[in-house]
Order: C-alpha cells, then sequence, then structure tokens
C-alpha cells in the first residue's frame, strides 16, 4: 500500500480539460484558425503558457512580442474562468469522492499535484478545497510537467518519500512526470495514449484499496 495519493485537477477530478478545450477554441477562432477536439491531448497537463506555444504553432502563427503572448493567454483564461465560474460539485468525476474517502478512511493522505493557477478557484467551486492534506498548484513551481516538479513538491509537502507515492494521471506529460519523480502512476483514461503508466482506469467508480496497491 501506498502512504500518499497524489491527484492531477483537471481531467482526474473534475473535467476541466473539456473547458481549457473550448477557451483555447475561442482564441483560435478570433486568430483565425480552427482546433480540433484531437489536439486538445497536446495541451493537457501543460502550463499555460507552454499551451500558447502549441496553440500558435498550430494555427502556424508567429508571435515574437512576450507582453502580446501574455495578453492572448491572459484572455484565454478570461474565456476559461466563463466556463469555471458555472461548475459545481456535480462536475466532480463519477467515483472520485467515494474513492478519496476510502484513502481517507485508511489514512493514506491526499494530495493535488496540477499546474494549474485556477487550481484553488476549481477546489472552492466543487467543494474540496477542504479536502486534501498538500495543495501544489502552478503557484508554487517553475517548470510545467514532464517536469517532476510539482510532484516532487507534493511528496515534500507531504513529507511521504517518492517511491511510497501514487500519483493519479489523465495525461501523457502527466504520467512522464510521476514516473520520472520515482512514484507510482495510475493512469485515468485511454490506455493506448497512456502507455507509460502503471495501471490505466478508466473511472474511478468501483475501484477500491487494490488499485493502490503496488
Ligand atoms: P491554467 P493539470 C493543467 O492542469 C491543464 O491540464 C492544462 O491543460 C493547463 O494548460 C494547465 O493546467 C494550466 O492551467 O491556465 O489554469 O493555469 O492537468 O496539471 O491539473
Ligand atoms: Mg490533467
Amino acid at each position: 500500500l501506498v502512504k500518499a495519493c497524489i491527484f492531477d485537477l483537471d481531467g482526474v477530478i473534475v473535467n476541466t480539460a473539456r473547458y481549457h478545450y473550448l477557451a483555447w477554441k475561442r482564441l483560435a477562432n478570433e486568430l483565425g484558425f480552427e482546433l480540433l477536439e484531437k489536439d486538445n491531448e497536446l495541451l493537457k497537463g501543460v502550463g499555460r503558457m507552454e499551451a500558447l506555444e502549441i496553440i500558435l504553432k498550430i494555427g502556424n502563427i508567429q508571435i515574437y512580442d512576450p507582453k502580446f503572448k501574455e495578453q492572448l493567454a491572459e484572455k484565454k483564461n478570461m474565456y476559461y474562468l466563463e466556463y469555471i465560474n458555472q461548475m459545481t460539485k456535480e462536475e466532480i468525476l463519477p467515483g472520485v469522492l467515494k474513492f478519496l474517502q476510502l484513502l481517507i478512511d485508511h489514512n493514506i493522505k491526499i494530495a493535488i499535484g496540477s499546474v494549474s493557477k485556477n487550481t484553488r478557484t476549481i477546489l472552492k467551486k466543487v467543494g474540496l478545497e477542504s479536502y486534501f492534506d498538500v495543495v501544489v498548484d502552478g503557484y508554487k513551481i517553475s517548470k510545467a510537467k514532464p517536469d517532476p516538479e510539482v510532484f516532487l513538491k507534493a511528496s515534500l509537502e507531504l513529507n511521504v518519500p517518492p517511491n511510497e507515492c501514487c500519483v493519479f494521471e489523465d495525461a501523457i506529460v502527466g504520467v512522464i512526470a510521476a514516473k520520472s519523480a520515482g512514484m507510482k502512476c495510475v493512469g485515468v483514461g485511454d490506455p493506448r495514449i497512456l502507455k507509460d503508466a502503471d495501471k490505466v482506469i478508466q473511472s474511478f467508480e468501483n475501484q477500491g484499496l487494490e488499485l493502490v496497491m503496488f
């Protein structure tokens, strides 16, 4: 059994991946190109500015002015916040609450490891702000996934060594980050995409403690 579980936020606890996509798509459309649902896979888990670079590459747009780039990223975030502000606890993904409670009941610590700067807002919106022992978000780190910084920081704050932590991730870069942090990793989503995870689940529904037995 592991001693702590670290959860990615977007796409694992709540389905905000969809809102990130809609917000980037709006920005892309304004810049004159289309953003496809399949392009969204590349955006999962990467930081805001890194995501913007990917978007601009897809649209074949070159921008050299860093200020203008900041403005575009901020615009996207405004669109994103419009969606986020409508969120309720109904949007916590199926089985998540039950699984978190199971871990708490068995004295397994729980943390959030997200590069999102909107982590606190989202947790508040869905009523999970006081659930986690530790929350590491985009304000506490300087390197986005696939860098392991976010998970190592969580392990440090939890006071649990990396090899006794298990990360839950929906993004390829997140799985890479977890593995290079020396942690166990459960992928949430498509096993063909999350090949490097130790295990992959479709959802948290009906998951028991054996999921974190390695
Ligand atoms: P923000 P995670 C990530 O969160 C998202 O997956 C990614 O799509 C987003 O670009 C990034 O947060 C930054 O988010 O713009 O809210 O700071 O998956 O690490 O929970
Ligand atoms: Mg994610």
